[in-house]
């Protein structure tokens, strides 16, 4: 992604931009939220007469509710005004998290951009005019941040925590971090040192409900080996991120966590950073993603953290995902007792 490129976002003239629309992926985590707040502060320096309306469909997830606590900004359940000028998806890299609101963007004549750091599904390719797409990028924030810098605009100290928020979040606290997410947080913290504060402001204790789950998932455990890989497979009803968070932390090479709710079978990956480095697997691009191609369902991700949600599943997904793997591996798999 150059810069020439981003410097011409949002490829209107701004001057004539009068109504724009963000939206973010479902159950908005810290990164898509925060990509929002910073995109809506950069549309309103463009041009503060537009108006900016953001969407997150089925809400925020309990990190970014939390978040948005410390940023917040109007959220839209029903888009009423159909002149739009933009749409900005921001953080979504599969048309099917947009859930309803992919009608709005289907039906409206507005010039319409991707910015994101997820490899990009075709369902959202075909929908956009622009795509600003950098799969090396830690976070939408570091994008967003990037285009503020294209554009000359310094953030506030608001804009800047919320972005910083956002990369903390999605890099793991800087542990993925590569050298422009450094760039950019030296830049977020140049007027004042913000790290500690934003890091603090992450840290806050989890909810009972989310430690519950953590412990569920390591107690409902089932371990495989797979070519010498730990896989650890569990089902939980909430969390799955942070559970399976937490069992990559206790030691599996990956963990797969799935869970059935209203007729939905979704399964949540994450993997070591040293699997990924040795394997070449990427738990988005070839597990996620291509499952829920096969399966009719919407999956995608990151190499070490990815997810996948099928209507209406008949199978184990646990099962399927487990296949995948091996095959990739090239190494059978036996559980562990
Ligand atoms: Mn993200």
């Amino acid at each position: 992604m150059n810069l020439l490129r981003l410097g011409s976002f949002p490829f209107v003239k701004a001057s004539r931009l009068s109504a724009a629309l963000i939206i973010c992926h479902r159950h908005a985590d810290v990164d898509a939220y925060c990509a929002a707040y910073g995109t809506r502060f950069l549309l309103k320096k463009l041009n503060p007469r537009v108006k900016v309306w953001t969407a997150c469909p089925e809400g925020l997830g309990a990190p970014a509710e939390r978040i948005a606590q410390s940023f917040p900004m109007p959220v839209t359940q029903k888009m009423t005004h159909h002149d739009l000028d933009l749409i900005v998806i921001v953080d979504t890299g599969h048309a099917g998290l947009l859930k309803e609101w992919v009608e709005v963007v289907k039906g409206s004549k507005a010039v319409k951009i991707t910015v994101d750091h997820h490899p990009i599904d075709d369902s959202i390719r075909s929908l956009m005019d622009y795509l600003l797409v950098d799969t090396d990028s830690s976070s939408a924030c570091e994008m967003v941040h990037r285009l503020l810098k294209a554009k000359k605009i310094k953030p506030n100290l608001k804009v800047s925590k919320a972005l910083l928020a956002g990369i903390l979040y999605d890099s793991q606290h800087l542990r993925l971090a590569r050298r422009s997410t450094i760039s950019s947080v030296n830049d977020l913290c140049a007027r004042r040192d913000i790290l500690r504060e934003v890091k603090d402001m992450l840290r806050l204790p989890r909810d009972r409900s989310e430690v519950v789950a953590r412990l569920k998932s390591a107690q409902r455990l089932k371990l495989f080996d797979s070519g010498g890989w730990l896989i650890a497979v569990t089902r939980v009803g909430s969390f799955h991120a942070s559970a399976a968070r937490a069992l990559v932390g206790l030691g599996a090479d990956v963990a797969i966590v799935t869970d059935e709710k209203n007729d939905e079978t979704r399964a949540t990956l994450r993997g070591s950073e040293a699997f990924e480095a040795k394997t070449g697997i990427h738990l988005g691009t070839d597990i996620a993603s291509s499952i829920s191609k096969s399966e009719g369902g919407i999956g995608g991700g990151h190499p070490t953290a990815a997810s996948m949600a099928v209507e209406s599943y008949r199978g184990d997904l646990a099962v399927e995902v487990l296949k995948t793997l091996s095959e990739k591996i090239g190494a059978s798999v036996k559980p562990i007792t």
